[in-house]
């Protein structure tokens, strides 16, 4: 048996063990549904730093420019789906098997396929509200470039670098992540503080599941390389054996 099949046998097995499954995901879980990821090869990153552009510097000094990259992400979702990835996940949440998604995407993908308990670390790209007096505002509106009838500046609610993270989605993530007996992180380079502490915060096992390696593939009980819906949906075939 090839050594990716035995690793997704165990991971299949660790699957069906587990009683508290809560998945991980990044950019990496949205890529073969069409939206681009941030750091590997044709990642948001090469074409523009969002560090720079994902800031409130960024929003309130170059508004133009802010409102470029956000209006255009928001655009691309326009007709992107979730993936087999995605359905595996929600599937595996009905049959009460994966507790809960912690995700920095802010697609809305892992809702859309199904998941219920998604916890939004870095927010969402769906809906919209105004920087100055937070007042919710709809997305054609940011997309119109108006202005919020205060004056001040409409943005998506997704945090921005320098932000902090949304205190319900990082509790509840936490929180399910210190009582989970495995954890699987998926589609994630580990580089975006705090969200890369969480997988250390549990006692359970830990999976890795990545196109490229992270550099921290020693602190996981097992690691897949390759595509997270390919192997999501070959550990869910390999369950039960
Ligand atoms: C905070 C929303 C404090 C916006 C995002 C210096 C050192 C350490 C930390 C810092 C530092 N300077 C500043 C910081 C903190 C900073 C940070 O971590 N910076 C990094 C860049 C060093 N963090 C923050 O600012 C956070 N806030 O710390 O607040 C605070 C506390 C109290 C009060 C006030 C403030 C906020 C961070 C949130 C930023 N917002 N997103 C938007 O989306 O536009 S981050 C952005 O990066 C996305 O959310 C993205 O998801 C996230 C993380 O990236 P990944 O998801 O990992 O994506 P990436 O492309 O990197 O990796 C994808 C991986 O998938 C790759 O490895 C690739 O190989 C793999 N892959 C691709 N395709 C596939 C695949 N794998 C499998 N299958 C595939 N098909
Ligand atoms: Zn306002």
């Amino acid at each position: 048996m090839a050594i990716e099949d035995q690793a997704v046998l165990e991971a299949a097995r660790a699957v069906d063990e587990a009683k508290k499954v809560v998945i991980l995901t990044g950019a990496g879980m949205s890529t073969e549904a069409g939206v681009p990821d941030f750091r590997s090869q044709n990642g948001w990153w090469k074409q523009i730093d969002p560090r720079t552009v994902a800031t409130t510097e960024a929003l309130e000094g170059q508004y133009g420019l802010f409102h470029d990259f956000y209006s255009f992400r928001i655009r691309s979702l326009g007709d992107v789906r979730p993936h087999s990835g995605h359905a595996v996940i929600a599937k595996w949440e009905k049959q009460g098997k994966a507790g809960a998604v912690a995700t920095q995407n802010v697609d809305g993908l892992h809702q859309a396929a199904g998941s219920r308990q998604v916890y939004e670390l870095h927010g969402s790209i769906l809906s919209c509200r105004c920087h100055a007096c937070g007042r919710p505002a709809a997305q054609g509106t940011f997309l119109d470039k108006e202005a919020c009838p205060c004056g001040g500046k409409l943005r998506p609610n997704v945090v921005l670098f320098g932000e902090s993270l949304p205190s319900g989605a990082w509790d509840m993530a936490l929180n399910r992540i210190e009582r989970a007996d495995l954890v699987i992180v998926i589609g994630t380079s580990l580089t975006v503080y705090p969200v890369n502490q969480l997988p250390y915060l549990t006692k359970g096992k830990r999976i890795l599941i990545n196109m490229e390696t992270t550099g921290e593939e020693n602190r996981f009980d097992l690691v897949l390389l390759g595509k997270a819906g390919e192997i999501l949906e070959a550990v869910d075939r390999s369950r039960g054996q």
